[in-house]
């Protein structure tokens, strides 16, 4: 199987983040995972491991705003000239707009509160050079499965599905699974499926008024959990998206059965779509013990969540998301690939 990743990633490195509760603490969504996945999947026989091609900016502005890509590239170096009474590091806004608030503000502190949904998305001085690198990973799976392959695997980091036309927040910028499902569309109808713990609130935002994609989540229920303001089971698509996405919310405890059990519900959409293209977001956070996660996935239930997904048959480009317990990134990883090696 082909496995696109690149080193630009370590270039974006936070220190601390923010909990809910205000306590900083270190940035979960480290560097460090990708060497767990790397040497998890460097001992497979059946993993090729390639850099990126360089796609450009086209399909990037086919899915996100200009204004929002032009504020990612530009920021930093902005913030850094900016004259501050206190110590730079991240550009981090402490301001967000109300409900209703649609203004664009011109000095920069403005803009970054109008584009950051939350406090989990500091922008760095290698984060664009980084989400681009994990845009291209994507983008380079894509092109491998219209080339013939059965499936492909984007490493990306940062991940991308909480990042929306024109918004980042929960450690993403760019939607790394959205724009190469929106690339691959022009080929051929879409199917996105969303097994990271957190809602696809991006993927959903996205493709939600449009046609060729059909979008589904299967998430922790924001009820209960982060992002909270979108995930919910009424959430179905508008204008020619009607009835294009579909979000399954469960319960904290969620164990293999019960996520079996909406995975066939969301599998039979899928089918009933009959897409030429499958893009699966591969968040591992639901795995039991995570440190961001209520779920009780097993490593057992992770291989059974592959092979059910395998079993449609689509060419298939995996996409890495979330999954924050390093120890076991890799191997999780490598249990829901091994399902799709193979020419067949
Ligand atoms: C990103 B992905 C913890 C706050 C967590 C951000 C979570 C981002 C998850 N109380 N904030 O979907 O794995
Ligand atoms: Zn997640």
């Amino acid at each position: 199987m082909r496995v696109y990743y690149s080193d630009l990633h370590s270039q974006h490195n936070p220190s601390f983040e923010v909990f809910d509760g205000g306590v900083q603490v270190p940035y979960l969504e480290s560097p460090g995972r990708m060497q767990q996945v790397l040497a998890a999947l460097q001992g497979q026989a059946w993993v090729n491991l390639f850099d990126p091609d360089d796609f450009g900016l086209d399909p990037i502005l086919a899915v996100h705003r200009p204004d929002y890509v032009e504020f990612l590239c530009d920021a930093f170096e902005e913030w850094m000239q900016q004259t501050t009474n206190y110590p730079k590091q991240a550009l981090l806004p402490a301001t967000f707009p109300p409900r209703g608030w649609s203004r664009r503000p011109k000095t920069l502190l403005g803009r970054a509160g109008y584009y950051m949904m939350d406090l989990s998305a500091p922008i760095l001085a290698g984060t664009y050079a980084a989400a681009l690198a994990a845009a291209n990973c994507a983008l380079s799976g894509a092109k491998a499965i219209t080339g013939g392959e059965r499936a492909a695997f984007a490493l990306c980091r940062p991940p991308g599905h909480h990042a929306g036309k024109a918004n980042c927040g929960g450690y993403c910028y760019l939607n790394n699974a959205a724009i190469a499902a929106q690339w691959l569309s022009e080929s051929a109808k879409v199917a996105i499926l969303d097994i990271d713990y957190h809602a696809g609130n991006g993927t959903q935002d996205i493709f939600y008024e449009r046609g060729e994609v059909l979008t589904i989540s299967i998430h922790a229920d924001p009820d209960f959990e982060y992002p909270y303001f979108s995930g919910y089971a009424d959430e179905t698509g508008k204008g020619d998206g009607s009835g294009l996405h579909h979000n399954f919310p469960l319960p904290a405890g969620t164990n293999d059965s019960g996520y079996l059990t909406a995975l066939d519900e969301a599998l039979a959409l899928i089918q009933a779509f009959q897409p030429g293209f499958l893009v699966v977001s591969a968040g591992m956070d639901l795995y039991v013990g995570d440190p961001l996660g209520r779920f009780q996935i097993s490593r057992q239930g992770i291989q059974a969540i592959g092979a059910r997904i395998a079993g449609l048959r689509q060419p298939t480009l995996i996409v890495m998301e979330g999954g924050y317990d390093n120890t076991a990134l890799g191997e999780n990883i490598a249990a829901l690939l091994e399902n799709f090696r193979g020419s067949d």
